[in-house]
């Protein structure tokens, strides 16, 4: 099993810190006090973000855990059923539901309300066996995004851009899906929104010498990040796997080293037909981690689980909405919380 150090700073709450005696450790007291005031407003969205899957799945939940008074074989199956139901697929739930069955025992939980929480401990564990962090380095760092028509690609280098911008990164896209012209201005219209560069050529130019152009660009303005649009086509794996392979060569040689991240785009209200995606693109190249998008407009969020559980593969950001700060960076703790409603 792997797991994967993560940042935790961005959720420190106060009380965590210790009794400021200088200076600088009131000045680190008053950045957790922002941190945590930031990572409320975080939480709330992504809440707001989960509101269909919640009502949906994991509020039916809740309604299985105040239906039973003990903890019972017919409330695991009744639980297994809506887990099923929702787009978590069949192994997922099993699993989830075999695990919960486990610490039930093991920790001999009498009310069925106390296995909530498990069940919360349970997703986030599968979430965080996966890889959940964008790695950017000191240096040059090139971003890949693909992904089929339509599911949000340039829609989220536009809110990635602007991500990483607002924490002092120098960003620049490259407009690499040249298929049509209407692909590159959309591109452009996101890096004005995001305040950043663009190099772009004409529709139906060479994709990798965008991204050539691109890396020369930023070694020349000490930019930080490249990132890439693609062209969503998946209906010719040959075609689709040669280009990348192509643009992969370009960015090894121009930077001495692999794309920091070849992130697949998938749009989570496709449910079950974004883990297909996610089989088929692994296959055809080095995918890092998934943006999973549209999260917002869906009751089909559940598919993050099954994303982890079945194809192994971790999702660094999620899309909330349409907006340029509509994009997360994925929590799996919070994540998992958000799913279920209050108490
Ligand atoms: N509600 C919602 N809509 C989103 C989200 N992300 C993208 N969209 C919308 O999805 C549509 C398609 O987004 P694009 O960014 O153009 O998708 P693409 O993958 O670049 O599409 P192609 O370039 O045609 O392959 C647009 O209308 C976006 O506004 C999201 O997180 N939530
Ligand atoms: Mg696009």
């Amino acid at each position: 099993m792997k797991w994967f150090k993560r940042d935790k700073s961005e959720n420190q709450v106060l009380a965590d810190a210790p009794t400021p005696d200088t200076t600088q450790e009131i000045e680190t007291q008053k950045d957790v006090v922002e941190k945590e005031k930031s990572s409320l407003g975080f939480f709330e969205k992504l809440k707001a973000g989960l509101k269909k899957t919640q009502s949906a799945v994991f509020g039916r939940l809740d309604d299985v855990f105040l239906a039973f008074r003990s903890v019972d074989e017919e409330l695991f199956e009744e639980l297994e059923e809506v887990l099923i139901s929702a787009d978590i697929g069949v192994d997922t739930s099993v699993y989830m539901i075999d695990m919960l069955r486990k610490s039930a025992r093991e920790k001999n939980i009498k009310e069925p309300a106390l296995l909530k929480e498990e069940l919360k401990d349970i997703i986030s564990n599968i979430l965080n066996e996966q890889d959940t962090v964008c790695h950017i380095e000191d240096g040059l760092n090139v971003i890949m995004v693909i992904g089929v028509n339509g599911v949000g690609k340039t829609t989220s280098i536009g809110k990635i851009a602007n991500y990483y911008k607002l924490q002092g990164k120098k960003v620049i896209l490259a407009a690499a899906d040249t298929f049509r012209a209407a692909a590159i201005d959309q591109l452009e219209i996101w890096a004005n929104r995001a305040n950043v560069e663009i190099v772009k050529h004409q529709e139906g130019s060479d994709p990798s010498a965008v991204v050539f152009d691109a890396i020369s660009a930023a070694k020349a303005r000490g930019a930080d990040i490249v990132i890439c649009d693609t062209a969503g086509r998946l209906h010719n794996k040959k075609h689709l796997m040669d280009e990348l392979s192509k643009t992969a060569r370009v960015i090894e040689r121009e930077t001495g080293k692999k794309a920091s991240e070849t992130l697949l785009v998938l749009d989570a209200s496709t449910g079950q037909n974004a883990l297909i995606q996610a089989r088929e693109f692994k296959n055809a190249a080095d995918i890092t981690g998934v943006v999973l998008t549209k999260l917002d407009g869906t009751a089909k969020g559940g598919v993050v689980i099954a994303l982890s559980r079945e194809q192994n593969i971790g999702v660094k950001f999620i899309g909330v909405g349409e907006g340029i700060d509509d994009l997360q960076k994925f929590d799996p703790e919070q994540f998992a919380k958000a799913l279920f409603p209050e108490e």
